[in-house]
């Protein structure tokens, strides 16, 4: 068994759940933030069968798409030497997802 963890953007996370109930996937969902952007994300728990991680891959490969997003930051962030803090707003590609995929060392439900 794999515990594959998938952080995905807010607006893909509805569709992308309502997959795994149909192929019958359990996953959990979590809302989190991105370190960067510091704006919201979601991030799934899917512990799955090792002969069904690929086909939980290609649901979340298939229904997380990457986007533009911007991001407003100041010169220091960037580590250029500029005088003063003016932001500006900078272009950032967002995947469709990250993911993990991890062995499980025991699966237990009580
Ligand atoms: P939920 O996904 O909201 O599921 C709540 C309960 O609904 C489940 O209880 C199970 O009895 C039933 N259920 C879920 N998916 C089903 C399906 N495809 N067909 C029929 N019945 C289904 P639990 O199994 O005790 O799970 C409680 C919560 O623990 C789940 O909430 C989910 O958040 C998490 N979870 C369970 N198994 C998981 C796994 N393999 N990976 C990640 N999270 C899991
Ligand atoms: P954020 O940390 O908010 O990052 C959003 C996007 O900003 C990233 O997209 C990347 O294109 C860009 N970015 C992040 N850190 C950067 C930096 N130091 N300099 C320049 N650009 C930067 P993704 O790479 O597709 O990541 C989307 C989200 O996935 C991230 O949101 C974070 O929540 C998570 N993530 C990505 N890589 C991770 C990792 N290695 N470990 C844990 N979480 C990760």
């Amino acid at each position: 068994m794999k515990l594959v963890l998938a952080i995905v953007q807010d607006k893909d996370s509805n569709r992308l759940a309502n997959e795994f109930i149909e192929a019958n996937i359990r996953a959990t969902k979590l809302s989190s933030t991105g370190g960067f952007l510091k704006a919201g994300n979601s991030t799934f728990i899917i512990g799955v069968e090792d002969e069904r991680v690929e086909k939980t891959l290609d649901l979340i490969k298939k229904n997380c798409q990457s986007r533009k997003q911007y991001v407003s930051t100041s010169p220091m962030t960037l580590n250029v030497s500029l005088e003063g803090q003016v932001s500006y707003p900078v272009e950032v590609e967002v995947g469709g997802a990250t993911v993990f995929v991890l062995p499980i060392e025991k699966f237990q439900q009580y």
